[in-house]
């Protein structure tokens, strides 16, 4: 079944210029960029999009951090897409992410972990509509 995911390349990716190398990985495994822009988002964007986290005690540190700097927004389209995504980047944690999965390989943080994806096909609509309404 074909799928539409939300991903973001955090701040993190971006400042380390690994932007091409991630979106690579979703071009190589089959998957098509439908849409993508690079944006810088204020702390009541956050909120939105974390809003299931708001009440967590490391969301102020990631609220500081998503709004860090530009981060690149794209709508990721496949079969099974949705936990496709979720597959190639891993696990949260990037210490304990496995090699092979972005996290594991490029990332040492929970925080800084380079990627989100949405993780089911509800988020994803909610997601999709929050970055990309006329998408
Ligand atoms: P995922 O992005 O793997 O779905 P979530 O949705 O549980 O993870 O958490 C959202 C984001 O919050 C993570 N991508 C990460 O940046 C941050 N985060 C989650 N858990 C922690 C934690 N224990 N400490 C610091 N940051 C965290």
């Amino acid at each position: 079944m074909t799928q539409r995911t939300l991903v973001l390349l955090k701040p993190d990716a971006v400042r380390r210029g690994l932007v091409g190398q991630i979106l690579g990985r979703f071009e190589a495994k089959g998957l098509s960029l439908v849409e993508l822009e690079l944006r810088t988002i204020n702390g009541e964007q956050a909120d939105a999009h974390y809003a299931e986290h708001l009440d967590r005690d490391f969301y102020p540190p990631l609220r500081t951090f998503i709004t860090s700097g530009p981060l690149v927004a794209v709508v990721v389209e496949g079969e099974e897409a949705v936990p496709v995504v979720r597959t190639l980047i891993g696990p949260t944690d990037g210490r304990q992410a496995p090699a092979g999965t972005i996290r594991g390989d490029y990332s040492l943080s929970n925080r800084e972990n380079l990627v989100h994806a949405s993780d089911s096909p509800e988020s994803a609509d909610r997601e999709i509509a929050l970055w990309f309404p006329a998408a």
